[in-house]
């Protein structure tokens, strides 16, 4: 039987904070580029309280939400959506564990953050929230795929 791929996939990934004022917002896209991944969608925006409530709905009765929102709403994200084979378990593993004792070296937080609170980037963590997230933050218009040959014949 044949594995199950999805080809045409697209995932949530942002630079949070402290990654844009760290300077880390290239590296980050460099890794995804290289990877193989499409950037179909990217702006830079600071995000307010509602909007990033509305993001991390699933967390809200969680003890450190009040300091998640503070930290994401307290200067400008990078937001992007990345498409490719499977982009959606592969950006998680690209980005690391969210613990930081567990986020290995070389992926983004393993190699760049030591604190849960502190941690560069977000991640869609499944299709169905991918999908969510997506329409959060991008309007339809704002996404932008495009035929590439490099990517369709090569990764
Ligand atoms: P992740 O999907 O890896 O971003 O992790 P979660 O959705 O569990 O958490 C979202 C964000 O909440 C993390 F990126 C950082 C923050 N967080 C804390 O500050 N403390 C925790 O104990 C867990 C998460």
């Amino acid at each position: 039987e044949p594995v199950k791929m999805s080809v045409n996939e697209r995932t949530f990934i942002a630079v949070k904070p402290d990654g844009v004022h760290r300077g880390l917002v290239g590296k980050i896209i460099a890794r995804f580029e290289e990877r193989g991944y499409k950037l179909v969608a990217l702006k830079q925006l600071t995000a307010s309280k509602g909007h990033l409530e509305v993001h991390y709905q699933d967390l809200k009765e969680k003890p450190f939400f009040p300091g998640l929102i503070d930290y994401m709403a307290s200067g400008p994200i990078v937001a992007m959506v990345w498409q490719g084979l499977d982009v959606v378990k592969q950006g998680r593993v690209m980005l690391g564990a969210t613990n930081p004792l567990a986020s290995a070296p070389g992926t983004i937080r393993g190699d760049f953050a030591i604190q849960t609170g502190r941690n560069i980037c977000h991640g869609s963590d499944s299709v169905d929230s991918a999908n969510r997230e997506i329409a959060h933050w991008f309007k339809p218009d704002e996404i932008n795929d495009y035929a590439s040959p490099f990517i369709n014949s090569w990764v």
